[in-house]
């Protein structure tokens, strides 16, 4: 039973297809995604349709496009820039594709460590990482979930700070699940950055390089900093290679780091 963690897909179904053709995923094998499955590119709709149909076992986690695509779905908001979700939106079977989305959490376990999209603080433990995340699916799958989303939307979540009540703490959170690429040291986000590693302003760095990080010796997986590049050690894995933007799109078997990857089919 192999586990493969595929990078960020963003409706790019084409070559999403012909990297599952490449890894021929046995039945007992599972493929969990790091996120942001969804826009920019153009086929959203039969993305989200091929993952959830079940021929193949998917696990994913929710990355800031992922969450974009529910709050436009449930609370109606228009579209942003370069917005490719229409099609998804409007589609018959949006209800069952969005309830499908909808309940995915923020970080899966891998091995002894961790697939999310983004970042974790660097005071979080693997523990705390999975147990904000669950509180997260919960409420996206609660009652406050309209209201919760639109917290998210409206870009306004607290710095991490573990004395925050709940619902501003898992505020927090999915703002570096979802938006993490660079912090300072003492663990404050810049979300605004998303240049490669050698163009990070004096003062910050990777998320994943704080000195003191609590999940350092559990490998983790991410997406999302497409400029990164890939990245592969005993403690990362980048595996967004900018497949909407005409490079590649990538998965790892976790088992034994075997590298498969598609250049991009969309453009
Ligand atoms: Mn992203």
């Amino acid at each position: 039973m192999a586990t493969y963690v595929v990078g960020d897909v963003q409706g790019c179904y084409r070559s999403l297809r012909a990297l599952v053709e490449k890894i021929a995923p046995g039945k007992n094998d599972c493929l969990v995604f790091a996120g942001d499955v969804v826009n920019r590119g153009p086929n959203s709709l039969e993305v989200l349709r091929f993952l959830s149909e079940g021929s193949l076992s998917v696990r994913c986690v929710l990355g800031n496009h992922d969450l974009w695509a529910l709050a436009r779905y449930y609370l109606k908001v228009p579209p942003g820039k370069r917005d490719t979700l229409d099609p998804l939106l409007e589609s018959p079977d949006a209800s069952r594709l969005f309830e499908w989305l909808g309940q995915w959490p923020l970080a899966e376990a891998i091995g002894n460590g961790l697939s999310l999209h983004g970042g974790v603080h660097p005071d979080w433990t693997q523990e705390l990482s999975l147990q904000l995340s669950s509180a997260v699916q919960k409420r996206l799958n609660g009652s406050e979930r309209d209201g919760f989303l639109q917290r998210i939307i409206a870009r306004n979540a607290p710095e991490w700070n573990p004395t925050l009540d709940e619902y501003e703490r898992e505020l927090a959170a999915v703002r570096w699940f979802t938006r993490a690429r660079v912090c300072d040291p003492n663990g404050r986000l810049d979300a605004e950055f998303s240049g490669p590693p050698d163009a990070i302003p004096a003062g910050l760095l990777p998320w994943y390089a704080v000195p003191g990080r609590r999940t350092k010796g559990r490998r983790l997986y991410f997406g999302h900093w497409a400029a990164h590049g890939f990245l592969c050690n005993s403690d990362v894995v980048a595996l967004d290679t900018g497949c909407v933007w005409g490079g590649q799109l990538t998965a790892i078997r976790a088992e034994d780091d075997h590298l498969f990857q598609v250049p991009s089919a969309e453009v």
